[in-house]
């Protein structure tokens, strides 16, 4: 499952706590103080890993805690530390308070890693006591709390590009014809119901994601349909493509399609409505497409090194989109 939001209560363990303990030999009276120390609390980092889709493996897991560190033992032995919790994130996940809001941290980078509970200190143990007015201690600590927090982890993908479109326009296919991605394709609106993600080569040998997400419809802004939840995934990217159907086959029109789509996409927001995009009319093979087209080049002005007329299904005109991908340097609309 496709998990891109969960609340999670993090605690790093409490440190051990120290001990009071003398020395007892045969022959040896006032032995001294030999309490040791108690280990540390274990800490708790996230790391992002780039092999990890979704936040999937937190959902039965939302309360989690690093070990306690261990009291400190007789002969000035200090206890063993707690064993810290390393929890892999996939990269794009931001880590938020989950009262603020506020964003505590951003993780983009495949590796990168952030300690988050700092393990609580061990106590002391009576030996540290020990000082040359005190030579018999009898006093120890406790081991210290660890760090806790409660914090929301939200997944925004990474990609470069953000297919945008109506249900049923052909983004999956499209996706598939231009990266290297098996994904789910169906002749019925809301085939997807999870982000995908593939990628090409561009010319100079770096990696273009792609994002394809569940259609949006007319009003999602008001909770229709899937939301613009989903929205969430492209707000990072640097290009939009607007997929649009031209084979009119769900009753609308193009033209229509891209001012919704665009108003949705303002009203979610306003900084993603000034994001350079592309237009892809999709389904040029079908019989209807010609008239659509005319229609769309009379209602909407796209300039035409940005617009693309293609069938994502038969591969026709495709080349000309994955050139430009590949040669990418964000268009000017
Ligand atoms: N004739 C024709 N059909 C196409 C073309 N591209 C996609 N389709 C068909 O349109 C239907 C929807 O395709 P999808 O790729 O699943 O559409 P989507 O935009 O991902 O749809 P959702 O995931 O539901 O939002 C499928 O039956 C495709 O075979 C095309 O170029 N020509
Ligand atoms: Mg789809």
């Amino acid at each position: 499952m496709f998990i891109d939001r969960v609340k999670v209560d993090l605690a790093a363990g409490k440190g051990g706590n120290g001990i009071v303990a003398w020395r007892r030999e045969k022959y040896i009276p006032k032995g001294g103080p030999t309490g040791g120390n108690g280990g540390c609390g274990g800490q708790v980092v996230l790391q992002a890993d780039a092999q990890i889709p979704s936040l999937e493996w937190f959902q039965h897991r939302r309360h989690l805690k690093a070990e306690n560190g261990r009291q400190g033992g007789p002969n000035q032995q200090r206890g063993r530390n707690g064993k810290g919790l390393v929890l892999k994130v996939p990269c794009g996940t931001l880590v938020k308070d989950s009262k603020s809001g506020e964003i505590l941290f951003d993780f983009t980078k495949d590796g990168e890693k952030w300690e988050i509970c700092k393990g609580g200190r061990g106590g002391r143990g009576n030996h540290s006591f020990k000082s040359s007015t005190n030579r018999a201690p009898n006093t120890c600590t406790p081991g210290r709390e660890g760090e806790a927090c409660q914090v929301e982890l939200e997944l925004k993908l990474i990609a470069d590009v953000g297919l945008v479109g109506f249900p049923n326009a052909g983004k999956s296919t499209l996706i598939s014809a231009l990266a290297d991605v098996r994904v789910k394709i169906g002749a019925y609106p809301f085939t997807t119901l999870q982000p995908n993600l593939g990628y090409i080569e561009k010319y100079d040998y770096s990696r273009l994601f792609i994002a394809d997400i569940p259609g949006i419809i007319e009003n999602a802004h008001q909770n229709k349909g899937l939301g613009l939840e989903f929205l969430r995934h492209i707000e990072r990217t640097k290009l939009l493509i607007f997929v649009l159907d031209a084979s009119g086959i769900d009753g609308r029109t193009p033209a229509d399609d891209f001012s919704v789509l665009r108003k949705e996409i303002a009203a979610y927001n306003s900084e993603l409505s000034k994001r350079s995009y592309f237009v892809v009319l999709n389904k040029i093979d079908a019989e209807e497409a010609e008239e659509n087209l005319s229609q769309f080049h009379s209602t909407h002005r796209i300039q035409s090194e940005c617009l693309f007329e293609l069938s994502a299904l038969h591969g026709e005109g495709v080349s000309n989109l994955l050139d430009a991908l590949k040669a990418e340097s964000t268009p000017k609309n």
